[in-house]
């Protein structure tokens, strides 16, 4: 669902001005107050950098960005919230968005008509602001006898006495003349149900993104700035993103900063392999990459102890060598339909969590690792991922199937 946001201000202030210069449309701007009675809505395109960097990987067939909606609505006055001006027209158009956009006039054009008499950004951004927050009082008093009621009766439901718990909490800030995403609400007091303008995020980033993955998705990518968590594993945001999604996923722990981010193509990547299906998954993702960025590729060929020095295990060290050979000629096949020069390297006698540990301190940029998922509520892919996620000072790329 595209996001809509609301432009609210005093009017004459150039409301319709900015509406018109960001959806390129000719909404009627002119130099009289209240020139916008009934909303204006334009719907425009999002454009993102990021998308674009896909889109050359990737090649899509078609490409659908993301859009916003602006809706701009007609000026409010002092005392709006009890009729002044448009009175209250304005608030069921404010409560249907999910952001406001508050235009305040910098500009001195004395041409131009200010309507509290003079140019003033603080008092006006004041006189607005106190609005909204009449508003919302109104709406929550207006709540708070029925919820009353709800609350007190014999059969009242837990959702009823939270109801009136999250009232009392939003008219207490509201009162004090603060907003209502002041108010310090308990994790079932969801001030989404009472319909308030000067509210919080109804929920945070990871429980939209992670809503939205619930609807179905044949890849979930996640790239958020806290992947790790201080005590080991993934980040509770990473889990809370996961959760309930039961795709194929791939989760980037990027080790580079902000400001690092001009730099950010990899340009070696690391890919360990042992011929499983999602070490060749790894492969072929860690391959598109490469081909992206121009990256060198070293696959890491790991096998768990099975190498061990144990005389007695010299035909399963047989084996082993065996499939090494196989896989690497089959990466070596992938490498040239994907046109990527591959380097191969085998560690031997070495735990494959010690042996990508050790081959990543030979500079690589991103470390792509095909992983399982393992059941359970935090985001898990096993001993080894663990250790690579704890421990390697390089940004690694998990690939799930
Ligand atoms: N000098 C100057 N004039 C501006 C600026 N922005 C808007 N205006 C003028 O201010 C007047 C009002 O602009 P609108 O965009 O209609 O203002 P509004 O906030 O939508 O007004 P209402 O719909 O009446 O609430 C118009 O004559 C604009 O040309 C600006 O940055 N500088
Ligand atoms: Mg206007």
């Amino acid at each position: 669902m595209p996001l809509n946001c609301g432009i609210v201000g005093l009017p004459n202030v150039g409301k319709s001005t900015i509406f018109n210069a960001l959806t390129a449309s000719k909404a009627p701007a002119a130099n009289y107050p209240f020139c916008t009675i009934d909303p204006n809505v334009g719907i425009v395109p999002v454009p993102d950098a990021r998308m674009d960097r896909i889109v050359t990987m990737v090649k899509p067939h078609s490409i659908v960005p993301t859009t916003m909606e602006f809706v701009d609505i007609a000026g409010i006055v002092e005392g709006a919230s009890k009729g002044e001006g448009l009175g209250n027209q304005f608030l069921s158009h404010i409560r249907q968005t999910d952001a406001i956009l508050h235009v305040v006039r910098c500009f001195s054009d004395p041409e131009v008509i200010h309507v509290a008499g003079g140019v003033n950004p603080l008092h006006d951004i004041d006189i607005i602001n106190t609005e909204l927050l009449l508003a919302d009082l109104d709406t929550v008093e207006k709540r708070r006898n029925k919820a009353e009621k709800a609350a007190k009766s014999n059969s009242a439901t837990a959702a009823q006495k939270s109801e009136l718990s999250t009232i009392v909490k939003l008219a207490d800030v509201l009162n004090a003349g603060k907003p209502a995403r002041t108010a310090e609400l308990a994790d079932d007091e969801k001030p989404g149900n009472v319909d308030v303008i000067t509210r919080q995020p109804k929920t945070s980033s990871s429980e939209t993104i992670a809503d939205e993955a619930r609807k179905g998705y044949d890849l979930l990518v996640i790239g958020i700035a806290k992947t790790r968590n201080p005590n080991g594993g993934f980040s509770k945001d990473v889990s809370l993103i996961t959760k309930g999604f039961e795709g194929p996923l791939a989760v980037i722990d990027s080790h580079q900063s902000n400001s690092d981010r001009s730099t950010e193509r990899p340009g070696r990547i690391l890919i360990p392999v042992n011929g499983s299906e999602v070490s060749r998954r790894a492969v072929e993702v860690g391959l598109t990459l490469a081909r992206a960025n121009d990256a060198e590729v070293t696959a890491l060929y790991v096998t768990g102890n099975a190498n061990g020095g144990n005389r007695k295990n010299a035909s399963r060290r047989r084996v082993t060598r065996r499939n090494e050979l196989a896989v690497l000629k089959d990466i070596g096949e992938l490498a040239d339909r994907y046109e990527v020069n591959v380097r191969s390297t085998t560690r031997v006698n070495m735990a494959p969590d010690e042996a990508i540990l050790r081959e990543s301190k030979r500079g690589y940029d991103l470390i792509v690792l095909g992983v399982s998922r393992r059941p359970g509520d935090t985001l898990y892919f096993g001993n080894t991922a663990a250790a690579v996620l704890d421990r390697s000072e390089t940004s690694n790329l998990f690939v799930a199937s």
